[in-house]
């Protein structure tokens, strides 16, 4: 498995907790996806919409054979068959996988961006990230992520929760 993604995964719906041990579980369970490190759980204020119930977020690292396109597939396969019904844009989630990072790559398809394209603006998405591997960068960048962690404000919305 040659492949090294990040993932961000999120919950504010229902047991928030029990939600992110599934997915976990569910990632595990797919073939070509090896699960290398989980972060600690934060609790997070909502961002974007913000009239919602608090998240819980976590960071992981995988290995796999999978090529971008089909890792997302299974992230979408796994927040389906966990029932999360999509309303509001930003709005409450049972459960949220999104790519990170894949390799080094930048990837721009109808259906998947890679870096996420949001994710240097959100501690809840940066703190777990850097507690799994402190070094990891953008693609092409000089600035080091945790440098852009100091950089922004909604810091406090993220809290270690377990
Ligand atoms: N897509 C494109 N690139 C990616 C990628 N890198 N990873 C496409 C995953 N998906 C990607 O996503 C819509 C489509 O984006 C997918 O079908 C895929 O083809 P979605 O998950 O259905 O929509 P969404 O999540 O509602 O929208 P979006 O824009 O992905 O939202 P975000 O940016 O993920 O924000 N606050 C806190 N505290 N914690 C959170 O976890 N999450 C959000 C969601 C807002 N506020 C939050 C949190
Ligand atoms: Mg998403």
């Amino acid at each position: 498995m040659k492949n090294i993604a990040y993932l961000s995964i999120g919950s504010n719906i229902e047991d928030r907790e029990k939600n992110l041990h599934e997915a976990c579980g569910l990632l595990k369970c797919e073939k070509g996806v090896n699960i290398l490190s989980v972060s600690s759980i934060y609790e997070t204020d909502p961002v974007g919409y913000t009239d919602q119930g608090k998240f819980l977020n976590i960071a992981v690292k995988v290995e796999t054979e999978l090529i971008a396109e089909d890792l997302l597939d299974k992230c979408l396969q796994i927040e389906k068959e966990m029932g999360r019904i999509r309303k509001i844009r930003w709005g409450p989630r049972t459960i949220d996988l999104d790519i990170l990072l894949y390799n080094n790559e930048n990837i721009e398809t109808e259906k998947l961006i890679v870096p996420h394209p949001r994710m240097h603006e959100r501690a809840f998405v940066l703190v777990p990230l850097l507690e799994i591997d402190p070094a990891v960068q953008l693609p092409n960048a000089t600035t080091p992520l945790h440098q852009i962690l100091d950089e922004i404000p909604d810091k406090e919305g993220v809290r270690l929760w377990r």
